[in-house]
């Protein structure tokens, strides 16, 4: 199985190129439930230790069912397919950049929850049309408590919104967003995604939250704000993730805070940005547009012994 891994503002992405088994030629979605079920073992042994690597995203070169896409693509980290994902867009795009198979401008990318734009500006910097992103509910307010060692528990309210996947997001966050308390927000982010999810507070079609942000001041006078987010492998976003971001632009539009075409900085945890902006959609959602860097990190061709007891990766 080759692969090229890149990160972008931090994240890490492991692109597929081949020797993933076939998914056949349905439609995104339906080879995405097929990956997330009858291939569980082998997508998880690509991005789990020791073979991948905390928080890494792979990303599965499929065929597009539409032929005016470059590709077709399915992400997914250690705890679930996923439905889209921003930082591995980026680093995507860099990646297929770095391999010849596109050159910059605009490129159309298939993915489960619908297509994609990017436009590749220089060799790391891409810019990510996503697909409308919408409000679904604000000022859900959940009652946590009783996870892990830190003293904080309490009412957490939050709004639920869709950007291809599914978030919860807090703020104020009642923990300052700050390195210092990576274990106590990641502790914070998993009880209310817990109790979100115990109370079947999601989607409109009963999808259940997957990912949890909370927000607070920035050190960067440029920036909107700092994200912590909690990703469903339970790992944070070292980037400010793109499908957070989006709902974050559908919220703050809803919301009457940004007004459209508006440009924000969204910083993450761990100090890297993305630059975003929206344009209004067509069913009363946004259409986000996010602009990052992610730099090619290494070309390899990933080994699976039949002997090697942790060939599916390490799963405990
Ligand atoms: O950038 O959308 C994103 C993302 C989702 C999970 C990790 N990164």
């Amino acid at each position: 199985m080759h692969v090229i891994d890149s990160h972008t503002a931090g994240e890490p992405t492991r692109v597929i190129l081949d020797g993933f088994p076939d998914l056949g030629s349905g439609p995104l979605s339906e080879r995405a439930a097929l990956l997330a079920t009858r291939y569980y073992d082998a997508y998880r042994a690509v991005v789990l230790e020791p073979r991948g690597q905390v928080a890494m995203v792979g990303a599965l070169l499929v065929p597009p069912v539409d032929p005016s896409c470059v590709t077709g693509v399915i992400y997914f980290d250690v705890g679930a397919v996923l439905g889209m994902c921003g930082h591995g867009t980026i680093g995507l795009a860099v990646t297929l950049y770095h391999l010849g198979r596109i050159g910059k401008g605009l490129h159309r990318i298939e993915t489960p929850v619908g297509i994609v734009t990017v436009d590749v500006r220089d060799e790391s910097t891409v810019t990510v049309t996503n697909i409308e992103s919408r409000r679904i509910a604000s000022g859900i307010t959940v009652e946590v408590s009783d996870f892990g060692p830190s003293p904080i528990a309490g009412p957490i309210t939050g709004d639920v919104a869709y950007g291809g996947n599914w978030f919860f997001l807090v703020d104020p966050s009642p923990v300052p967003v700050t390195p210092a308390n990576i274990r106590a927000l990641t502790d914070l982010a998993i009880a209310t995604r817990t109790q979100l999810n115990a109370q079947k507070i999601g989607g409109e079609n009963g999808e259940p939250v997957d990912h949890v942000i909370f927000y607070g001041p920035s050190g960067n006078d440029a920036a909107h704000s700092r994200n912590f987010v909690l990703c469903p492998d339970d790992a944070y976003d070292r980037s400010p993730c793109g499908t957070g971001s989006s709902a974050r632009l559908a919220c703050l539009a809803a919301a009457g805070q940004l007004a459209e075409g508006q440009e924000i900085i969204q910083e993450s945890i761990i100090g890297s940005t993305y630059r975003l902006f929206y344009k209004a959609g067509q069913h009363g959602g946004v259409i986000p547009s996010i602009t990052g860097q992610a730099y090619v990190m290494s070309v390899a061709e990933l080994l699976f012994h039949p002997q090697d007891l942790f060939r599916n990766g390490i799963a405990i």
